[in-house]
């Protein structure tokens, strides 16, 4: 299987992972990305299943739209069993790096509500230690020079991405050459810095499971 192999395959593991657990009222979250796509496009076949999805971007609703999946509020929904998103990178003890599409701080907030995060990956994504991906982090606009000169402190070399601006209206940071051994400490201190909206590391909420593809099939770990 080729990586777009992979990702349709992981994909549609997800669906078979989660449908015999739907119900007519359930909603899902739904993350954002091109392996995040491909689960959108494989739940489309069982839309009648449940009553609709979060949506983790206003790229991932518009998809979800054109599939006639009903998309809702986060506010208008009291729990969500699954969140279903694609990653950056994963190491071996579930932690994440996302973001790279940009979509960060609502991916962070529906993974937060949701039961069971699925995360879907080919084995490209698998590394020992986080941090070879440059780790996104929003800004709110006007501290970006300050929030720069936080995280260069931290011997990373932010870089601006230039000409992006998130759905929140924010700019985003990109933290290059950083080996992150501790995820969950330096999620943290990332969060202290003040104009921080949110950073990628998906540590303190990590994937409950992955589904990973590679060329021999699609690999649950859990
Ligand atoms: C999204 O999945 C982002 O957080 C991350 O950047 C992306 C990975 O994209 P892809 O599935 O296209 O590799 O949730």
């Amino acid at each position: 299987m080729n990586q777009d192999e992979m990702k349709r395959a992981v994909a549609m593991a997800a669906v078979d992972m989660i449908r015999p657990k739907l119900e007519k009222n359930s909603v899902i979250g739904v993350g954002t990305g091109s392996t995040a796509n491909c689960f959108i496009d494989a739940l489309a076949a069982c839309r009648n299943d449940f009553a609709g999805a979060v949506a983790s971007s206003e790229a991932t609703a518009e998809r979800l739209r054109r599939h006639n999946i009903e998309v809702f509020d986060l506010n208008s929904v009291s729990e969500l069993e699954f969140y279903i998103d694609g990653a950056d990178e994963f190491d071996p003890h579930f932690n994440l790096i996302k973001g790279g599409g940009g979509a960060l701080t609502r991916e962070k907030i529906v993974a937060a509500v949701a039961k069971t995060f699925i995360c879907i990956v080919d084995e490209s994504k698998q590394v020992d230690v986080l941090g070879n991906f440059p780790l996104p982090v929003e800004v709110i606009p006007m501290a970006r020079s300050y929030v720069g000169r936080q995280l260069a402190g931290l011997d990373g070399q932010p870089v601006y991405r230039q000409g992006f601006v998130t759905d929140n209206g924010n700019i985003i940071l990109d933290l290059h050459s950083v080996d992150i051994l501790d995820p969950k400490t330096f999620e943290r201190h990332l969060n202290n810095i003040v104009g921080v909206v949110t950073n990628g590391l998906f540590a303190n909420r990590s994937a409950d499971v992955i589904l990973m593809g590679t060329p021999q099939g699609v690999v649950t770990l859990q």
